[in-house]
Parts: C-alpha cells; structure tokens; sequence
C-alpha cells in the first residue's frame, strides 16, 4: 500500500495501546565513569517477568549508546540490537542484567540525556531521555530503586535520593523511593553551593542545597528561600512532607525547559533559579519563586504519584501548575495571580487550542512527546483542575486530595485514577465533566437575558468548534461564576456558581427591584469564551463597579479591545468614554497598584488580530500596530498633566524589595514611565536609567528609550556593564528585537544572530532572540516576509544540534491561518522548506506537518 506519508514517516503512538512491561524491575545499580567525549555507563539491573504478562517481550529502549558488553547472570549474551532499543532472550525467573555502554556527554547538544554545559555533567531524562544514557525500559509505569556511583574528578558530584558515601573522585548515592527513569539526575561539576536547612513538620531536619558555578553565589538566597516557602506551604495547605535527608538544587546554562523536578536534585535553567536585584526583574523573581514552587510540589504530585504513560502527563502536571498557582496567590496577591495567569492562558493557550495544534490536555496520539510539553497540557490541565474543585466544593476538594494521596502512593497512575478519586470522596457522577479531558477547543458560551416583572433570567448556549479530528463536540459541565449588579452599583446578588451542562441552559434570579447588570464567568471560573452583546457603557460600568476583581479588569480588557477593533476597522479615534474611564482608575489611589498597571496594559496586538479574525475580519498587523500606538499616544495625551505627579506618587523609595507590594508600584511606574517617555522625549526614562539600583527600573527605563528610539546611549551602556552576566545579556537581546518598529524587526534580529555572543546552542539565548521576533506581532508578520524567512532558517539551522528548541519554536508558525492570502503563501514557503529539510528531527517534523495540515 502507498500514500502520500514520506517514507521516513515516524511512527505514532496512540493510548489506546497501553501495555504494561512484561518484568517487574527490582532494583537498578549503575556507575558512571565521566569523561567528554566517553562516559562509560555500567548498568547492573534486577528484573523479574511478571506472571501472564500481556506483552512479554524484553525490550530495553537504548539511542545513541555504544553497547561494550552485556550479561545475564554473569553469563555474556548478544543482544538483537533494533532501532530505538534492544531486545534478548531472558529466562524464565527472575535474573539480573548487566550491560556497559559508551556515551558522549561533550557533543550532546540535544541537552537530552546526558550532556555537559559550562563545562559541568548534567542530565534532562524527561520524557525519554533515560534511554541516551543506558539500556533501559524508559516508561514511566516502570518504577524502581536507584543506586549510584559516580567517578569523576569534578569537586561535586551528585545524584537522586541520600548520599551513601564519597571519596577522592567519587559518590555514592541511594534513593529509597521507586520512580520512574525519567525523574533519575546526575550532575558533576565545580561548583559551590547555598545551603541552608529545614525541619519537616514531623522534626525530619533536612539539608538543602542550590548548587550554581563560581560567581552566582550571590544569586541564591531568593531562591532558597522560596524553596523554604514552599515546602512549609506543602505542609499546610496539602500535609505533604518532605521525605529525603537532603534536597538539591542545581543551577545549569543550557537547558530547553524552565526546571526538572528530578527525584531529590531539581534540575534548573539558571534563568529560573538564579536572581538578585540587580540583574532580575520584579517579573523574574515572581517566576522564579513559582517555578521552585512547582518543581517542589512535584514531589509529590508527579514523584510519589507519577504518570502511567505519557499521554497522562496532565495528571502531574495539570495539578501541579494548579498547586503552584494557589501557592502564588497565597503569597502574593490572589485577584492579580488569576488575571496574569488568564492573560497567559490567551496568549499561548486559546491559539494551541483554536488552530492546527489544538489537542486535549489528554492526548490520545502524538509522535515526539517532547512535543506534547504544552500550555494545553500544563495551563488549560490547571484550569480543569480549577472547575473541578469550584464544580465540588473546596472541602471535597481537600477530601480527595487526600485520599489520591492515601490511595496511590507509589503508583503510576490514569487521569481515571484521578476522577475516580473525587467520585468516590463525593459520590459525583464525574463522566461528563471528564469531556474537558478528552475534547480539544475552547468552548463559546453565548449569553443572552431576559427581564421581567422583577425576574431576571439569563440563558447560555456552549459550543466548540471543531479541531483536529474531533468534529463534534459534546456539551461540557462548564462552572460559570455569576454575580448581578443593581444599576447603582451595589451587589445585589452575590457570586454563585451556575453549573452548565446542556447545549442550552437558562437560570432565572427572582425579586429583583430592577434589571441588573449581570458580572459573568467571575475568577474566570471556565475556560471558555464568553459571547454576549453589550454596551461598552455596561462594560464601563463594570470596570467601574464590579465587586469581582477580575470582571473588573476584564471589563477594562474588553474596552480596549473594542476600541482597537474600531481603530482598526473603522479608522475610529481612540474610543473617549475608555480613555476617561483608564484616567479615573489610574489615578485612584485606593485600588491596588498592581491592578492598574494591569489595567493599563494594553491587549497584546497577537490577541486584537485573533478577536478580528473570530468576528470575520481578516487582521492587518500593520494597521493593529498603528492603532496600539495611536491609542498610547492619545493615552499619554489626555494623562500629561497628572503623569508626573503619578511618576513620583509610584517611585518606591528605599532598597529594592522583591516583594507584591514594591513590585505592583514599580509595574505601574513602569507603565506611566513608557506613556511620560512619549512626551518628553526620554528625559525621565535618561534619568531614571542613570539613577536606578535595580534590574526593574533599569529595564524599565532602557525599554521605554528604545522604545522611543531614543536609546542608543543607553543600550550601549547596558551592554558595557552587562556583557559578563548572560541572564541580563538575554533580556538585551530580547529587548533589542521586541522594541523594533515592524519593518526593522528582521533585520535587527538577523544582525543579532551575527553578534559574538550570540549562541544558537544556548536554548535561551536562541529564545531570546527567535522568541522575541515571534512575539514581535507586527514585525513578525510583515508584508516583506522577512521575519518568516528569518526564523525559518534559524529553525532549519538549529534542528540538528536541538530538535525539542527547534520544535516548540515551529509553534510561532500556528496562527497563520488567520492572515491574509499573500501572508499565507509566505508562511507555507517557509513551512515547506523546512519540512524538506534533509534528516529533519521528529520533533520538528511532526510540528511542521500538523501546522501544515490543521
Ligand atoms: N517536568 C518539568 C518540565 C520539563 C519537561 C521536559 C523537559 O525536557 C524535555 C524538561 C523539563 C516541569 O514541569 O517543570
Ligand atoms: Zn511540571
């Protein structure tokens, strides 16, 4: 049979083919003999064949090894070595498998497996990276004990669980706790460390460690408090205890995600662990404490209750996301959590799940899992997680949080295992809401009301459109938080939740004095996008009165939505009743400060064009831009008298603090800085960057003059103070590209790439780059195509040397559908070339053709 699939067409791997592995998996031993170009791995590993096992097979997953040797009870065998692993005749009873096998750790720039950064030993095993380092069965349902040898001459070498012994050049190390391959670590280096300690609630004193290269030493200490925060949050909130004797952390430079939560050594991106005040913004520092936060909580959502297979990946990391959300929020501010996440959740994942890659936050297919790390899985999991709890309660919630704890500890388990958890500690029939599980596409809720005689009812229709081979879509369990407003401003009804479950479904409110204005999806409690026909004089109202912070704020984003839509369609004037609206809360110094800068942030130009396109009118990203500056200039305009006085009222005196409060005035400082420095030419921004202490202010000011393009002067200083530190030197790559008027943007990025200190192995250095021209919206997307030739070759360039950076960048490719059908040709030029690029990866490849064909 023949069809159109090139021949090299990789294999797919569909959930419904679960098996699990014919041999239990007693015990693994394994020594590492470090050396660049040739680590030799020994593997001694006691396997056992389970009784009737559906799949008997003994197949050991094995890429890019050297295999020097291989035994079976000490008895030499030779292996039927196969693409992608081996396999063997084994007995019948239990026995043990030894093999040795060569690696080259120096010349791994996948950063997969085993590879060096900096010149120091580091692994990344998740998802399938155990099977670069040894033979092995790298699924996650295959879970064992671990122990480690490592020789090497590096001063510090370390690996999962307890250390058991060390000497001149090697380490030992036990981790009592079975898991699966992809959660084993190993790290060697020079490096030194932040201790500190902590004692578990039960009096179990743990060591704890952020392990950084000589010279971050002074970037730890956010960090390793945090990492404090949030063991004692796990405690209070969860009950979960630590469990190790010793908790490491290691700080790397070359990494393609943010961290790993390996078993008792998290792994890191120096990006996500490594702050001080002046080299990291308020931004940073909230991201780092929330991605300690969450590679913490792994623990035990993920570690001690792990995945069956790699299509429940939203099982860890659904809740954990979740998990690290309520953290931040108890330790920051919860409203303005919520709306940073929902902005997040707009910008990366509505477009996933309304284009070619929209797939549910369970997947029932992929090729390359690496390419399955999504916001779907990750944000969207956290949001299902989010109706859950609102659809049973918060203390069922607790009750079967509890008892997943109880009940699966130890195992590898199914988003069944999870569902089933909260119907039998609630007796809830859970199969409907398990859809949110299996349906890819973001729902449309169509409001409509109804008032009279003191009866208010409101009637919602859901529908999802289709995606990628799904159709039809059912009707989901949708929670909608509902408050009503009376037409004074007062609550009259408060929050309730509305529980969807048809297509079509009314509610009625009896008793009302008169027609109210109804505040809907409150907390953004669904997922969904919400249709309703209303007056941008009730949306003003909203942002005025609303009791629901975030309605609040999403009345705000609604107007300014409307009134850039206008500007771009009917080349409208900046909307007058929205512009007074921003003045009243900007200068309303009750409201919290971080609200207002969030209010005046405008939508991003990528979301207007997805709005433009949703209601039939195909984007301009040129006029999109345009109308984004006319609005800050109008903004500017009408605000110029009180700026200054709001300047100085948000100057946060004293020493830099990285805390909610100091970092909610600095973002709204931030925000009048930007719309001052379009009056005055830069003389503020000048004077704020000459005087400033801290990477916040600094960045800010820096942003606004090259904003304005008046900051030369000043990026250049930037680059002469900074050119030592590649953190800051990230954000002056990126700033560079992300201030670029459109028909710059390109070519400014292309020059970047020739610059010396730019590394295209260095996945953050790349992102920084590449991920700032993608973000570019109309620089991206001009008419030359210059940006789609750009990043497409870089992406041809760096798919040999990094197929996972490679691929998740392809995804700034998703959206093409919603431009224009010169734009479109552009794009499917760049796509094609890159997908006939010879020995394209997997990853890229399976990125590609599903972009291609969505
Ligand atoms: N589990 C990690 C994310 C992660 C996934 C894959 C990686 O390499 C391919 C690395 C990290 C987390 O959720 O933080
Ligand atoms: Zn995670």
């Amino acid at each position: 049979m023949k069809d159109a699939a090139p021949t090299t067409a990789p294999e797919t791997f569909y959930l419904k083919d679960y098996k699990p592995f014919g041999f239990e998996v007693e015990a693994v031993e394994l020594t590492f003999k470090l050396a660049p170009n040739s680590t030799r791995v020994l593997s001694k590993i006691r396997f056992s064949p389970k009784k009737n096992a559906a799949d008997p097979r003994f197949f050991l997953h094995g890429e890019a090894l050297k295999l020097i040797s291989a035994k079976i009870d000490g008895a030499p065998v030779t292996p039927d070595l196969v693409e992608g692993g081996l396999s063997c005749e084994t007995p019948d009873t239990p026995f043990t498998w030894e093999a040795e096998v060569e690696i080259d750790p120096a010349a791994n720039t996948a950063l997969e497996g085993l590879y060096m950064s900096s010149g120091m030993y580091c692994t990344q095993c998740e998802a399938e990276g155990f099977r670069k380092i040894t033979y092995y069965p790298d699924r996650p349902d295959v879970m064992s004990t671990f122990s480690v040898r490592i020789e090497g001459n590096e001063t510090v070498l370390l690996s999962n669980g307890n250390p058991t012994g060390a000497g001149e050049g090697w380490a030992e190390w036990h981790d009592p706790w079975p898991k699966p391959a992809y959660l084993f670590a190993l790290v060697a280096g020079d490096l030194v460390n932040h201790p500190d300690r902590f004692t578990t609630r039960s009096g179990k004193d743990v060591e704890l460690n952020i392990w950084v290269r000589p010279g971050d030493e002074g970037k730890c200490a956010f960090g390793m408090e945090a990492l404090k925060k949030s063991m004692k949050w796990d405690e209070d909130v969860y009950g979960r205890e630590y469990d190790l004797d010793i908790f490491n952390i290691v700080a790397v430079d070359d990494f393609n995600m943010g961290a790993m939560e390996n078993k008792g050594l998290n792994i890191f991106n120096s990006s996500c662990v490594l702050a001080s005040p002046e080299t990291s913004t308020d931004a940073n520092f909230e991201r780092i404490e929330a991605i300690i936060a969450h590679e913490y909580f792994h623990n035990w959502t993920g570690n001690r209750i792990t995945c069956r297979d790699w299509f429940q990946l939203c099982l860890k990391e659904g809740l954990t996301v979740f998990r690290d959300a309520q953290f931040t929020a108890d330790m920051r501010s919860e409203p303005v959590k919520r709306i940073e996440d929902v902005i997040a959740l707009r910008a990366r994942q509505f477009p996933e799940d309304n284009g070619p890659l929209a797939h549910p936050p369970r997947p029932e297919q992929f090729q390359e899992i690496n390419n399955f790390y999504t916001a779907t899985v990750y944000e969207k999991g956290a949001e299902v997680i989010g109706m859950l709890k609102r659809v049973v309660g918060d203390d069922n919630y607790a009750a079967a949080l509890d008892l997943y704890f109880q009940r699966h500890d130890g195992q590898a388990c199914t988003i069944e295992d999870w569902l089933k958890v909260f119907e039998d500690a609630t007796g809830r029939d859970l199969s409907q809401f398990k859809l949110w599980y299996s349906q890819a596409g973001t729902p449309r809720v169509q409001v409509s009301e109804d008032y009279a005689d003191g009866a208010y009812t409101l009637t919602f229709e859901q529908s999802t459109p289709p995606t990628p081979g799904q159709p039809d879509k059912a009707p989901r369990v949708i929670p909608l938080a509902v408050g009503l407003l009376s037409p004074n401003g007062d609550e009259v009804r408060a929050t309730d939740v509305l529980e969807l479950t048809e297509a079509k479904q009314s509610f009625t409110f009896d008793g009302l004095a008169a027609k109210p204005v109804p505040s809907i999806l409150r907390e953004f409690s669904a997922p969904v996008i919400l249709k309703r026909e209303t007056s941008n004089a009730e949306r003003a109202f909203l942002l005025a009165h609303d009791t629901d912070p975030f309605n609040r704020w999403e009345a705000g984003n609604a107007l300014a939505t409307e009134t850039r839509v206008t500007m771009v369609v009917e080349g409208a004037a900046p909307d007058a009743a929205y512009l007074d609206a921003l003045e009243t809360l900007v200068r309303d110094d009750t409201l919290d400060p971080a609200f207002r800068a969030l209010v005046l942030s405008p939508p991003s130009q990528s979301e207007i064009a997805q709005t433009l396109h949703d209601r039939g009118v195909t984007p301009d990203p040129q006029k999109i831009y345009d109308a984004a500056e006319t609005f800050a200039q109008t903004l500017a305009q009408q605000l110029e008298t009180s700026l200054p006085r709001l300047y100085a009222a948000t100057t946060v005196d004293g020493p830099y603090q990285p805390d909610a409060h100091g970092a909610g005035l600095r973002a709204l400082n931030g925000r009048i800085l930007s719309l001052l420095t379009r009056l005055d030419g830069g003389e503020q921004a000048a004077r704020q960057y000459q005087a400033a202490d801290n990477m916040t202010q600094q960045y800010a000011a820096l942003a606004a003059l090259m904003k304005a393009e008046n900051g030369e002067t000043q990026s250049q200083a930037f680059f002469d103070q900074w050119q030592g530190d590649r953190l800051v030197m990230d954000k002056w790559f990126a700033l560079q590209v992300a201030c670029a008027a459109p028909e710059t943007a390109a070519a400014v990025a292309s020059k970047l790439t020739d610059h010396a200190l730019f590394d295209m192995k260095n996945p953050n250095r790349f992102r920084a780059v590449m991920g700032a021209l993608a973000g570019n919206h109309a620089g991206f997307h001009h008419a030359s195509g210059a940006g789609y030739q750009l990043l497409a070759e870089n992406l041809i360039a760096l798919d040999s040397l990094n197929p996972q950076t490679t691929a998740r960048m392809c995804a700034a490719f998703q959206t093409w559908k919603r431009y224009d059908s010169a734009r479109q040709a552009l794009i499917r030029v760049e796509l094609e070339r890159i997908l006939a690029t010879e020995d394209l990866s997997r990853d890229t490849h399976e990125m590609v053709s599903r972009i291609l064909q969505g």
